[in-house]
């Protein structure tokens, strides 16, 4: 496997783990780890071995947002040229599962992180929030985008306005959160979600997050349009007479992902 400096990557069974290390800054995310997460997740999106994806960091951060120190002398020409940070909008396009496990601060860039996974699950220690305007800036990488969709404009207008942090049990009341972990536990709940998922048929794993990230690009008449044609679909693959045969004949179903 390819050596990382920022963070550490494994493969457990049909999942591929990403882990954000770079503890002398809670995992600030520089940019070399942006190109070190990108390049780690789109290895694994390709990997026909891999069926789930989890990003996780450390007990006491996900990630405290980008590197302020990296980032402060940064200049509107060169950033703007360079398309600064354009790199992390790969991850939003992994077709494979990802689940985000989240212990700590996911602060800034570390929230939205999160936010570009799928399944977001919390440890009871987990704090959000989008600080960014205390720096004298906003977010960067959709966070003003998605956690209003997340959490209506209520409450994205008061973290992101005030920058406060919310903790896990408010983030899922708000519909940030899939679920709440005790932060010992949350890397195996993590670890064997994303196991369940990679079990499943890939075609419709992959098939179904397509259709769900659909809400957020269509109206709902294209969008249940979109559901049906895959839906549709789904009856030419092998593991779709699989999944119903087994149901038929009370066993458990082996896919082929084909
Ligand atoms: N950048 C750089 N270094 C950081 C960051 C960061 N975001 N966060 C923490 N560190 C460093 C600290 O400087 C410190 O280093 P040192 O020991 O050398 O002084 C070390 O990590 C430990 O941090 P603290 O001593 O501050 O730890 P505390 O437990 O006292 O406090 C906090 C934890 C509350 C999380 C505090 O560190 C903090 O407020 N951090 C900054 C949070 C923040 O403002 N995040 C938003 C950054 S802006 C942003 O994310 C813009 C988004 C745009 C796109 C993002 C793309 C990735």
């Amino acid at each position: 496997m390819t050596e990382y400096q920022t963070i550490l990557v494994e493969q457990k069974g049909r999942v591929g783990l990403i882990t954000l290390n770079r503890p002398e800054a809670l995992n600030a995310l520089n940019n070399q780890l942006m190109r070190e997460v990108v390049a780690a997740a789109t290895g694994f999106d390709r990997d026909p071995s891999i069926g789930a994806l989890v990003i996780t960091g450390s007990e006491k951060a996900f990630a405290a947002g980008a590197d302020i120190k990296e980032m402060q002398g940064n200049a509107f020409p060169q950033v703007y040229l360079d398309d600064w940070l354009g790199p992390w909008d790969e991850l939003g396009r992994l077709r494979k599962p990802v689940v985000a496990a989240v212990a700590g601060f996911a602060l800034g860039g570390g929230c939205e992180l999160a936010m570009l996974c799928d399944i977001l699950i919390a440890a009871d220690t987990a704090k959000f929030g989008q600080p960014e305007i205390k720096l004298g800036v906003i977010p960067g990488i959709g966070g003003s985008q998605r956690l209003t969709r997340a959490v209506g404009k209520a409450k994205a207008m008061d973290l992101c306005l005030t920058g406060r942090m919310m903790g896990a049990e408010e983030a899922e009341r708000a519909g940030l959160v899939s679920r709440i972990v005790p932060a010992a536990d949350l890397l195996t709940e993590a670890l064997a979600t994303a196991e369940t998922v990679a079990a499943m048929s890939a075609p419709a794993a992959v098939m179904m997050k397509e259709s769900v990230n659909r809400v957020f690009e269509t109206t709902l008449a294209e969008g249940v349009r979109f559901e049906r044609r895959l839906f549709h679909a789904l009856f030419a693959t092998a593991d779709q007479k699989e999944g119903m045969a087994a149901f038929a004949e009370k066993r458990k179903p082996s896919f082929e992902n084909r």
